[in-house]
């Protein structure tokens, strides 16, 4: 059997593990997620924007990469395109001077922030659209200047919403990606080197599988793209912090209890989780939302800490996992060797006590499927010097650690009912 394994690349990038998201544009003065590409450029006025502070609030929080919407579904245009008039050129925010996307690349480098852009394939405001020949070279145009203008981009967001049916002319678009950014991850459509996890819930769900023959399209169909032969995509959580992805006045940033529920299902179950800050109509990503990110911040890191690291010793179909001393944890944290493919179908950690004879050991303590990039458990309170570790399907673990910093934590719930909308949006 052949595995798949992922290029230097994607395991570079499945190594950032946590992104932030903005979507920032139009939307954003006009009370909307998806507006029809006849709001008027005259609207995107504002006094405040400071993306040295996005990118600043996005690194307290831990992200180490930064994905800006340069172009959503309404065609709108945050830097000054030759493409369309439909862009801040045309906006009354710097005299027509300004270019988001430079503030924030600037930002991002400054602050040694890796970025990526958003660029939506569904346009309605574009007069081409409906000429899909047309409209193709005009797309190509646009990613053209996003990719030669802003230095080095990290990944390329390409989404499916709105595009269910259309052909666009994916060989050349993608070209464009591998001329001019090689490295940048590309999101889901196309030729992706990675995909969507399924959902806009920020929830991967055991097992996450890196090697896929499809990926999902969009939350608002059920739609799905075959790929004609597996390849290892692995997957990205995204979710906003607010309900909306685009600000709104009433809405409200989620719990921290909440939160931390998505950061066990997306990080701590081996996928990337990238996660939405909108920014308001002056600028700024609200206090309130930074406050939230700094006290969930708090929490993973104390939930994280006071680490103790494992020898790790394999053997046939599993490893001993042992401490330097007996240590008391609640979290248990594995990460599979993928240099070699991720191999890992099925893993259960036990007390290891019983193979030093005392007799007591054998109880499963934790178990799962995948184990991934990284794989955290949260259980209850238990002592050990040694644990064991079942492992089916031949992979091996690179590492593995306890931590021992909060054992008075609880669990985290997702609030009961909660989903993201799978209605078009207005
Ligand atoms: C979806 C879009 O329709 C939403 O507006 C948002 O951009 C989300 C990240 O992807 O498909």
């Amino acid at each position: 059997m052949t595995w798949l394994v992922p290029t230097p690349a994607q395991l570079r990038w499945q190594q950032l593990e946590f992104g932030v998201f903005i979507h920032f544009g139009i939307n954003t003065f006009a009370g909307k997620e998806w507006s029809d590409g006849t709001i008027p450029a005259s609207v995107f006025n504002l006094s405040e924007l400071d993306a040295a502070s996005w990118v600043r609030t996005a690194k307290e929080a831990g992200a180490r990469y930064f994905i800006l919407t340069a172009k959503h579904h309404d065609g709108f245009c945050l830097w000054p395109t030759s493409t369309t008039d439909y862009s801040v050129a045309t906006a009354p925010w710097r005299e027509g001077k300004g270019d988001v996307v430079r503030e924030v690349a600037d930002a991002c480098a400054d602050q040694g922030m890796g970025l990526g852009l958003y660029l939506s394939p569904w346009d309605r405001n574009a007069g081409c659209y409906s000429d899909p020949a047309a409209y193709d070279d005009f797309y190509v145009q646009q990613l053209t200047e996003l990719c030669t203008g802003y230095g080095p981009l990290m990944e390329l967001w390409f989404d499916g919403a709105g595009s269910v049916g259309r052909e666009y002319d994916w060989d050349r678009i993608i070209g464009v990606v591998k001329e001019h950014q090689p490295d940048a991850m590309i999101f889901n459509m196309g030729q992706p080197t990675i995909r969507w996890v399924g959902n806009e819930n920020g929830l991967a769900s055991d097992p996450v599988n890196y090697v896929v023959d499809r990926t999902s399209d969009t939350q608002y169909t059920e739609s799905t793209s075959g790929l004609r032969a597996e390849h290892y995509l692995p997957p990205e959580c995204d979710v906003s912090l607010r309900r909306g992805w685009f600000w709104h006045p009433d809405d409200q940033p989620k719990s921290t209890e909440h939160l931390l529920a998505i950061y066990y299902q997306s990080v701590g179950m081996g996928a990337n989780l990238l996660l939405n800050l909108p920014p308001d109509s002056r600028g700024l990503i609200p206090e309130q939302d930074s406050a939230r990110l700094r006290e969930w911040k708090r929490e993973v890191d104390r939930r994280l800490s006071g680490a103790v690291e494992a020898t790790v010793e394999h053997y046939d179909g599993g490893a001993t996992l042992t401490f330097p001393a007996a240590v008391t944890f609640n979290h248990v944290e594995l990460a599979e060797d993928l240099g070699m493919g991720q191999r890992i179908t099925q893993h259960s950690v036990l007390d290891g006590e019983g193979l030093d004879g005392d007799g007591g050991g054998g109880a499963v303590l934790v178990e799962g499927k995948t184990v991934g990039n990284r794989r955290i458990h949260q259980l209850p309170v238990v002592t050990a010097k040694r644990l064991h570790v079942k492992l089916n399907g031949g992979g091996r673990l690179k590492s593995a650690r306890v931590y021992t910093g909060a054992l008075d934590a609880g669990v985290p719930m997702i609030p009961e009912g909660y989903e993201a909308p799978t209605d078009a949006p207005d």
